[in-house]
């Protein structure tokens, strides 16, 4: 095939692949992010007789694990905001666990939340600087 309508079916497979790519979301994409926001499991580890796991936030505004697991008894959530250069500042608050928040953690600072795992389940966990940008994480309490 050759001649204008070769160049033109090419442009139309061009155009398709890009427009597939928006309604995917591409990959790397800040909508694939927006619609994932998962971004690592980590299971907490003892640490002084306290389970402890350590998230990292950033200029990216997600968790980094986001989902961690945690057995009863008493956990110490760690969040760093590691931000070389200076960047927003993230917290936690999680309504439904008491014991878990940690207030604005500014860029380069690092703070901490001890408290008593709740019962077995799943927990939400949210950043309220960026909620509308979706960093969320999960508690996950696990027996055994
Ligand atoms: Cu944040």
């Amino acid at each position: 095939m050759s001649g204008p309508h070769a160049s033109r079916a090419r442009r139309a497979a061009v155009l398709l692949g890009v427009v597939a790519c928006i309604a995917s979301g591409c990959s790397n994409s800040k909508s694939a992010v927006a619609k994932n926001p998962h971004s690592g499991d980590a299971t907490a580890s003892p640490v002084g007789g306290v389970q402890q796991v350590v998230m990292t936030s950033g200029p990216d505004l997600r968790f980094h694990p986001s989902t961690i697991t945690v057995h009863p008894g008493k956990v110490r959530v760690v969040l760093k905001n590691v931000a070389p250069g200076g960047g927003p500042p993230h917290n936690i608050q999680a309504p439904s666990v008491p014991g878990l928040a940690i207030g604005e953690v500014d860029a380069g600072q690092t703070q901490s939340a001890t408290f008593t795992a709740p019962a077995p389940g799943r927990y939400s966990f949210v950043c309220t600087f960026h909620r509308a940008q979706g960093q969320y994480g999960t508690l996950v309490v696990k027996t055994g």
